[in-house]
């Protein structure tokens, strides 16, 4: 489904407002993901020996990046080209590790929300609905990108 200009440019007003401070996003992204799966942490490699949620770890915040910036990625392609997602080999790659790391597909339901909250929380009363489902919209399309291929290699 194609996005709206408008969709578009609340995605990257959104995102230019969460880049000014990723370390506390990517905490509040993963604290929300293990509050709805706290088996999720043992998922990842750079908290598996630890106990806490470690607030500054530099992997974490890095990868938590990543997420972010590939959904905001996607919703410009959605817009742009109509589902075309980011290139082949980025998808390949995304779908083996998370087939690697044991992700499995109804993992992806509970980021989602958690993502969602986090952008919520983190755009505070720019916040709308249309914000939301431009997000939820991308985060779809590209949860089932990555989905498909770890399908494929599985
Ligand atoms: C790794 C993005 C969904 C768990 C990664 C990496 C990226 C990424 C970019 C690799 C980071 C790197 O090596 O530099 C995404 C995106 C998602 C998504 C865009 C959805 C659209 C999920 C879900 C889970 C998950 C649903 C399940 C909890 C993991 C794990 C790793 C990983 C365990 C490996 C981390 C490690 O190196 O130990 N993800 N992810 N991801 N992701 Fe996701
Ligand atoms: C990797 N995949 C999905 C979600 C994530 C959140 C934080 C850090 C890394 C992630």
């Amino acid at each position: 489904m194609l996005l709206s200009e408008k969709q578009e440019a609340l995605v990257k007003e959104s995102w230019e407002l969460l880049k000014q401070d990723i370390p506390l996003h990517s905490f509040r992204l993963f604290t929300s993901i293990l509050e709805k799966a706290p088996g999720a942490k043992d998922l990842f490699s750079f908290l598996r020996d630890t106990d806490e949620i470690p607030q500054n770890n530099p992997k974490l915040r890095a990868h938590a990046a990543k997420v972010f910036r590939l959904t905001c990625e996607s919703v410009v392609q959605l817009r742009e080209k109509g589902g075309v997602l980011i290139g082949d080999a980025t998808l390949k790659w995304l779908g083996s590790v998370h087939l690697q790391n044991g992700v499995l597909a109804p993992h992806f339901e509970m980021v989602k929300e958690a993502l969602l909250k986090t952008i919520e929380e983190g755009v505070g009363e720019k916040w709308s609905e249309e914000m939301e489902n431009a997000w939820g919209e991308a985060y779809d399309h590209l949860a089932a990108a990555i989905i498909g291929e770890m399908q494929a290699e599985a």
